[in-house]
């Protein structure tokens, strides 16, 4: 039954970064820039409400008064960047429907991880713990192969040390770890006594807690002269990719994408777990309670490698995916926030 369920994860990962080369098979996701997207009105007569403890949801309404905030009297932790708190407006209305109808919401400030968790921090973490991951436990994780046509498989043997299989090369300690479960990043975090950050967390801090509205969390362009702000996908997926970022899988965290907060890795590279459950937008404004069955998903941020705009657009900072929590793959990590 388990495997059951993580192959049908592994076929509803279509919607991030595509799986298959087949057009007939574009969900509604990968059609963004043949049809783009009509803009959804917000649902009448919603209420603020607390969506998690850092985040407040507000509706159509941002507040007049600005909030001023002091800083914390702690220093971020080593390897974290404070995100100062605010009103962030999520979504786009130029974006997919997945990312409308766009809404304002409230955040407390937190600490955030710098970049994506490293392999040799969740080495750290496995050699303290004993930990097994979920991929380690079933034994296979998903990767796409290239010697089957670039198809998604489930690849036995993968796992974060070694992401496309014992048969590839070992994952590098410098690069965000791979092939874990929204449920090993959770043990993780919580072993850092840290968590997960929830999507609009997420956005926040992508959106430089100031609701800066460009497409990346730089500005609206992904590359300057040729030098990249993020390790994407060039070219036509899943045919070729030119490699133009110097980086065909996973690249050094830090690498890419220095954001005004200090934050990198925040567009491209790997997706990152999310701590909630993927709604749509509609439904979370109207506080409708989700079916939470075997088929429910975590959300995802911020795109990866395998992202190229002709398909998957998904590492704007509105951009959203979305797995099972016991999925493993090779372009998903996570990155931890804490509370101030
Ligand atoms: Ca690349």
């Amino acid at each position: 039954m388990k495997f059951t369920i993580y192959i049908l994860a592994i076929l509803l990962i279509l919607s991030a970064c595509g799986s298959e080369s087949g057009s007939d098979r574009l969900s509604e996701h990968e059609h963004y820039h043949e049809s783009g997207a009509a803009e959804a009105t917000l649902p009448e007569n919603i209420k603020p409400y607390q969506f998690s403890d850092g985040v407040t949801i507000l509706g159509a309404i941002k507040p007049e008064e600005e909030k001023t905030e002091a800083k914390p009297a702690t220093a971020p932790p080593k390897g974290m960047v404070l995100v100062p708190g605010g009103y962030t407006q999520i979504g786009s209305a130029e974006g997919l429907a997945q990312e409308q109808p766009v809404f304002w919401v409230e955040v407390k400030p937190f600490f955030m991880d710098e970049h994506p968790v490293t392999v040799g921090a969740f080495r750290q973490f496995v050699t303290a713990t004993g930990y097994k991951t979920e991929a380690e436990k079933f034994g296979n994780a998903g990767m796409i192969d290239e010697s089957t046509d670039k198809q998604w498989i489930l690849k036995e043997g993968a796992n974060w040390r070694y992401p496309q299989g014992p048969d590839f090369p070992p994952a590098s300690d410098n690069h965000p770890v791979t092939q874990v479960s929204w449920n090993d990043a959770q043990a993780y975090c919580k072993w850092a006594k840290k968590r997960l950050p929830t999507e609009f967390e997420w956005e926040h801090a992508a959106r430089n807690a100031r609701n800066d509205r460009t497409i990346y969390p730089w500005g609206n362009d992904i590359d300057k002269a040729g030098a990249y702000n993020a390790n994407i996908w060039q070219g036509k997926f899943p045919e070729h990719n030119y490699v133009t970022d110097g980086y065909k899988f996973t690249s050094p965290v830090g690498k890419f994408g220095k954001t005004p907060l200090g934050l990198t890795d925040m567009s491209g590279n790997v997706w990152e777990w999310c701590d909630n459950w993927k709604q749509e937008y509609r439904d979370v404004l109207t506080q409708t309670k989700m079916d939470v069955n075997e088929k429910a998903e975590r959300a995802q941020r911020g795109g990866s490698f395998l992202c190229e705009p002709g398909w998957c657009h998904g590492y704007r900072v509105s951009g959203r995916s979305s797995s099972t929590p016991e999925t493993s793959l090779m372009h998903v990590g996570f990155r931890c926030v804490k509370d101030v």
